[in-house]
């Protein structure tokens, strides 16, 4: 699977589109990854405070969106771009690739709540096609 020429201008327009609302995404998506899948919570564990509004959770996902515009910027080269970041989730941090996906849908449902309507089917389709080669780039150094 790969993104064509077309569909990369439109993940880079859209993610460039909802910029300013970064945070606010990366938060909520990962509210709802421990809140809806809570045995992701393991891996957050050392945290004081795991509420899903609490500031180490709101951080992480600001963090988290981070990556994910690091990503857009890397387009032409996922698994180049995302090594370092694939190297720590794999050895470091030992987070189970499933997790990758998980987090993919909660950021796709937040982005269809937050943008309903700017986020035609078209955009769907290229986002969900994006996050996906993410969660694969960041699985890289599993293998
Ligand atoms: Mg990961 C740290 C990005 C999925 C658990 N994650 C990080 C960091 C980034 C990042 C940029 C900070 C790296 C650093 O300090 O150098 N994470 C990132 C992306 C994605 C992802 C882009 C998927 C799109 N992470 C992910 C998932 C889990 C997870 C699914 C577990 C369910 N990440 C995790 C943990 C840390 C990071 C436990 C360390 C957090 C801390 O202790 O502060």
């Amino acid at each position: 699977m790969s993104l064509s020429a077309k569909e990369k201008v439109i993940v880079k327009d859209f993610f460039a589109k909802v910029s300013s609302r970064s945070d606010e995404i990366g938060a909520e998506a990962l509210a709802r990854l421990i809140v809806v899948y809570p045995q992701t919570k393991s891996y957050f564990a050392h945290w004081k405070d795991l509420s899903p509004n609490g500031a180490p959770v709101r951080k992480h996902g600001i963090t988290v969106m981070g990556g994910v515009y690091e990503a857009v910027s890397k387009i032409d080269d996922l698994a180049g771009g995302l090594l370092n970041l694939s190297e720590l989730h794999a050895f470091v941090l030992r987070v189970d690739p499933v997790n990758f996906k998980i987090l993919s849908h909660c950021i796709m449902v937040v982005l269809s709540m937050l943008f309903a309507e700017e986020f035609t089917p078209q955009i769907h389709v290229a986002v969900d096609k994006f996050l996906a080669l993410v969660a694969l780039a960041l699985a890289e150094k599993y293998r």
